[in-house]
């Protein structure tokens, strides 16, 4: 009988930015000061974005709404290192890759308000993503895309530990890996799926080792490290547009509600939350920036005012464009042809908002369709 070891495997994590504000700078990626203050901006302006966000909702002014909180640094680190012309595609919790991505606030908003527009495909970056890990079946498509186009380009696709936990990314990076996409996967581990903890999602001990099955590359890195998380994206994404592609595990902790429809002290300590404040991202930026000579409290006041003037015209922006809204639009852009069924619903809502009378099943359906033929027109084409 013949026993031997056929496979091992070992997970680099990697942190440039200590908790403390100490950089190791084999680790930390070349970056000017202006570049280190855009990186600080950004995630400052996302934590701003998301508690006027969630404040506005509390108000009745805004839908459900995922707050990015204590995932800035995950998302700017990342997002960062991506090139304007490559594709973004995110899950619902990227409104800080957003805004790295130059996506305008009253956009963001917008999404959140169930206005269409917010859902257009702006620039490369997809729309959110509300099934859990599906986009990460789109972003390989678009990585074999780049192969077959033989284009030194990349996307790069955001999703949750709960996530990992889906067939659909396992299947994503499996076909990635065996079609040479290109694609960087970014695992954004902030220890829960709603109520479930990392550790009851899998056995597994790192996410990044879901990489090995797929015979992909696996890294991990702290997430909440802007600097490392830049460095580990940048290497996954040279690498991913040659035709390997890449999952990094950013390790990092959702500090705030999973979306404003949530109660996080329900399943969770305030013990643990409040562990992570000297691990919070932008604190331990701040330290290192200062240290540096890069900030200072007057740069950083000018910062902060800056970001609440743009978002306070932004929020007015947002609400302005609001006001043009015709709900029924939103039965026009579920498929590219609306079915008989979604234009009865049309109907029967446009009825409703009118003069509170219900359609009946035939309206809203085509002389064809009401006599039988061509039941379901635009499906299958
Ligand atoms: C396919 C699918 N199943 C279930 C849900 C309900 N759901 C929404 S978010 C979520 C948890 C996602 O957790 P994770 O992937 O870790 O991302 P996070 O919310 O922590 O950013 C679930 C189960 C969904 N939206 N889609």
């Amino acid at each position: 009988m013949t026993r031997e070891r056929v496979a091992e495997f070992s997970v680099e994590y990697v942190q440039a930015l200590d908790e403390s504000g100490e950089v190791d700078s084999a680790e930390a990626p070349d970056l000017d000061d202006e570049e280190l203050l855009e990186l600080y901006r950004l995630m400052r302006l996302s934590r701003r974005m998301d508690e006027r966000a969630v404040a506005l909702q509390r108000r009745g002014e805004l839908g459900t709404y995922a707050p990015g909180v204590g995932q800035e640094a995950a998302q700017v680190g990342s997002a960062t290192a991506l090139a304007p012309e490559e594709w973004m595609v995110p899950s619902f919790r990227e409104g800080a890759a957003f805004l790295a991505r130059g996506a305008p606030i009253h956009r963001i908003l917008w999404y959140a308000m169930g206005m269409e527009e917010g859902a257009e495909v702006a620039g490369p970056n997809f729309p959110p993503s509300i099934p859990v890990g599906s986009q990460a079946l789109h972003a390989a498509g678009i990585g074999w895309g780049k192969e077959i186009a033989g284009e030194e380009e990349a996307a790069l696709v955001y999703f949750g530990d709960g996530a990992t936990s889906e067939g659909d990314v396992y299947e994503a990076m499996n076909v990635a890996g065996a079609l040479d996409a290109h694609v960087v996967f970014v695992c954004q581990n902030n220890q829960w799926a709603i109520s479930t903890p990392r550790e009851s999602q899998t056995r597994a001990e790192t996410i990044a080792q879901k990489a090995v099955a797929a015979g992909i590359e696996g890294v991990q890195v702290d997430g909440n490290d802007v600097l490392g998380t830049r460095a580990v994206t940048r290497d996954a994404l040279e690498s991913a547009r040659q035709g390997d592609p890449v999952l990094i595990e950013a390790l990092t902790y959702r500090r705030s509600m999973h979306t404003t429809s949530d109660d996080p002290r329900v399943y969770r300590t305030e013990e643990e939350e409040t562990g992570w404040d000297a691990r919070d991202p932008i604190v331990r930026f701040e330290q290192y920036l200062e240290a540096e000579s890069i900030l200072d409290e007057e740069r950083a006041a000018d910062i902060a005012e800056d970001i609440e003037a743009l978002i306070a015209d932004e929020i007015d922006r947002a609400k302005e464009g609001q006001k043009r809204v015709v709900p029924a639009e939103m039965f026009d852009y579920v498929f590219a042809e609306p079915t008989p069924e979604l234009r009865r619903q049309k109907a029967e809502f446009e009825r409703e908002e009118g003069d509170g009378e219900v359609a009946t099943p035939e309206e809203g359906m085509s002389g064809e369709e009401r006599a039988g033929g061509g039941e379901v027109s635009g499906r299958g084409e």
